[in-house]
């Protein structure tokens, strides 16, 4: 079985926003590559194929077979034999760059994943990654725990200013901030005050030292390393006031003609207030349980030619007390990011999306 990529999200492959000069994602990423020329030791090469092989995005990163990361609801699997899929995360570049003599990297790449649809989610964004094995000079007589959390510190300190607020969620402490591919794990959260005064924490990386038996598969058996990774989209947005994740994928003047390399303080100017078009879809979920939230989602993405989806969210559910079925009921949220809809074109994609839920998705619609 084959996931069929939508094409919303097959013509994204290849642009590389990361590498497109004045675009918000590359000044990020920019901005966190100086930081590390600064530290010095480093490299940073770039594959820029996501295609790779499940090997290196989940089996030598000792990812359990069970897991749910490798789920085809979760995951694009682009061949016949379930062995290639779009990559995930950039820890999937980590045994390939590091076997061909990559010791102490920082990379970025477009990573894909089958998600939610709502305005911080979307199924492709970029990661950056961070691998640095004992050797390096700039870790001098420290160890591996130390190396990464003096430059995690200095990081967010360079990304955010001195004063910025932020933790580590330990993996001692917080079990769920762990990794199959790391021990001694942690993620950071930044914590920012908003515009209208409120807090707003978010998750900007996860990181750990890298397991033995990587190190061994990549021929340094004995050796010891760290590794991040990190999310562009969600600081770009926090850094800009981006409202939309999707805008980054306009090519409309209006938003790239508002960003600068260097120019990390001007704020994101609104230039289209359109209005939204809702519309709700009830069913009943079949007894197969082969519903599943970005099945839909899925199916939804490639019902729209263009990114005219804006969220999908659950609105209520009950269950028949007589037949025990369960109702669900979404609402999907109709808007282009520049342009007005017409009610012809959400009905036909509506319907479309309709009739494929109840042939696909064992649901019956109410
Ligand atoms: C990973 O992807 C790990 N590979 C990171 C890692 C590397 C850990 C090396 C240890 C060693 P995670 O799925 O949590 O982890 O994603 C990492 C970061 O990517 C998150 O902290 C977040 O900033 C960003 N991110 C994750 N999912 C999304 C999404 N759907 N949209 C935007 N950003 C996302
Ligand atoms: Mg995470």
């Amino acid at each position: 079985m084959t996931t069929t990529i939508p094409k919303a999200v097959s013509e994204k492959v290849g642009r590389n926003l990361h590498n497109q000069e004045n675009h918000p994602i590359k000044i990020v990423k920019d901005r966190i590559f100086s930081f590390f020329k600064d530290c010095g030791g480093f490299r940073f090469p770039e594959r820029l194929d996501p295609i790779v092989e499940v090997e290196n995005n989940f089996d030598k990163l000792l990812i359990p077979s069970n897991h749910v990361s490798r789920s085809p609801s979760d995951t694009y699997y682009v061949s016949q034999d379930m062995s290639r899929v779009l990559r995930t995360h950039m820890t999937a570049e980590m045994v390939p760059l590091v076997t061909s003599g990559n010791y102490n990297y920082i990379t970025c790449g477009d990573v894909y994943r089958k998600d939610a649809i709502d305005s911080t989610h979307y199924p492709v964004f970029h990661q950056i990654e961070g691998f640095m094995s004992q050797g390096n000079p700039s870790h001098g007589d420290i160890s591996v725990e130390e190396s990464l959390r003096i430059h995690l510190h200095g990081l967010i300190k360079h990304l955010f200013g001195d004063t910025v607020k932020y933790r580590f969620m330990e993996e001692k402490d917080h079990p769920e901030c762990s990794f199959p591919f790391t021990y001694n794990s942690l993620e950071v959260e930044v914590t920012l005050t908003l515009p209208d005064g409120t807090e707003k924490a978010i998750e900007v990386l996860g990181a750990g030292t890298v397991q033995p038996r990587i190190m061994e598969a990549c021929g340094l058996s004995g050796k010891s390393a760290w590794a991040f990774g990190m999310g562009l989209e969600r600081l770009a947005m926090l850094f800009y006031g981006i409202p939309d994740i999707r805008l980054f994928w306009s090519t409309d003047h209006r938003f790239l003609s508002q960003f600068k390399e260097g120019d990390f303080s001007s704020k994101f100017q609104p230039f289209s207030s359109l209005p939204a078009c809702y519309k709700d879809v009830a069913f009943w979920l079949g007894d197969k349980g082969k519903f599943t939230y970005n099945d839909f989602c899925n199916i939804i993405k490639e019902e729209c030619e263009e990114d005219i989806v804006e969220e999908v969210i659950l609105k209520d559910t009950f269950t028949n007390g007589k037949t025990g079925k369960v109702s669900e009921c979404y609402r999907i949220v109709y808007r282009h990011p520049s342009r007005t809809l017409s009610n012809e074109e959400i009905n036909t994609v509506q319907d479309n999306i309709r009739n494929r839920l109840e042939k696909e998705l064992d649901v019956t619609l109410r």
